[in-house]
């Protein structure tokens, strides 16, 4: 029967759920930069992956749906090294998947944590996600076990990159690579859209968190391990002067981040004339 057979390799009502623990997930990664990798040459890799940066396991109903949210401009040399080591990291853990490559257009002052509310509108009008991962481009995880699934409360998952000696630089840390399902997202407002330029956000971020009475939750230091590929400060993203008014300790600042919180609706705004949207496109061609 023809019929039964080409439904065999759709995703029918009847595919089974793919096991709690992924059978194809191993260890740490090695992470080296080979010269002359392509785009080309990373969708090649990844026959699966559909247009729009989206993949689910050909044989199993995945259980976790987690989007990827990555605020871009200028670093295609990155992006092309993240996608080579994302892709198949995200389908050796069996997640229905879809990466967003949120890119700003034009020259003003780059604005990390408005793209990421840009993304965040983006890919939720597109899937009902069930995880959303910021993720900068520039870090490649280094261990298998750093699953890309939301847990109860917020998650930061960079708490051990190379660039800090591989430790947690401070215990309010949220930067690089975190994770919020919708309701934890919701809860705290978004992203803060006032952050012009280098720095602050991601503390900024951090203490919307706990101001919305969440919890940073964190994978080990040995499984949330990551390389950041070397890079100087970007043209049109110099550090924002109120990056260093804040000492890394909460307190002292809590009351400016409650100011923010307070008075701009930071879910609605999420988008503007500098925030071009590129949410359709992976990077891949
Ligand atoms: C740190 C944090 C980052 C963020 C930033 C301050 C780490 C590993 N990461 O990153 O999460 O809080 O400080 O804003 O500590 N980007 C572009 N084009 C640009 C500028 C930035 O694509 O022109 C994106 C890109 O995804 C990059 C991210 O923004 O990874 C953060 O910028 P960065 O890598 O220049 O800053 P860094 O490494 O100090
Ligand atoms: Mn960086």
């Amino acid at each position: 029967n023809l019929f039964n057979l080409s439904k065999s390799h759709s995703h029918g009502d009847n595919m089974p759920y793919c096991p709690e623990t992924s059978p194809l997930i191993g260890g740490p990664i090695h992470v080296s930069f080979p010269s002359g990798l392509t785009l080309a040459e990373v969708q090649r890799k990844n026959p699966l992956v559909i247009r729009g940066g989206r993949y689910r396991p050909p044989n199993c109903e995945a259980r976790h749906k987690t989007a990827i949210i990555i605020p871009h401009r200028n670093r295609e040399h990155h992006l092309k090294f993240l996608l080579y080591y994302l892709h198949p990291f995200l389908q050796r853990q069996q997640l229905s998947y879809g990466i967003y490559v949120i890119h700003q257009a034009g020259n003003y002052t780059f604005n990390r944590a408005k793209l990421m509310n840009v993304g965040f509108r983006e890919a939720m009008r597109e899937e009902d996600w069930d995880c959303l991962f910021f993720h900068d481009v520039d870090l490649i995880p280094e261990d298998d076990r750093n699953l890309y699934t939301c847990d109860a409360n917020p998650k930061h998952a960079a708490i051990a990159m190379d660039k800090f000696g591989y430790k947690l630089p401070y215990k309010m840390y949220f930067g690089g690579v975190s994770a919020l399902s919708p309701l934890h997202y919701l809860k705290m407002n978004g992203f803060p859209n006032n952050y012009w330029g280098w720095g602050g956000e991601d503390d900024d971020i951090g203490i919307r968190v706990s101001l919305a009475g969440m919890y940073i939750t964190r994978p080990s230091l040995k499984t949330g391990r990551y390389k950041m590929i070397k890079h100087k400060l970007d043209k049109g993203n110099d550090e924002n002067p109120k990056s260093s008014d804040q000492p890394h300790d909460a307190g002292t600042w809590l009351e400016q981040v409650q100011h923010v919180g307070k008075d701009t609706p930071d879910v609605e705004a999420g988008r503007d004339e500098h925030a071009g949207v590129r949410g359709r496109l992976s990077g891949l061609p």
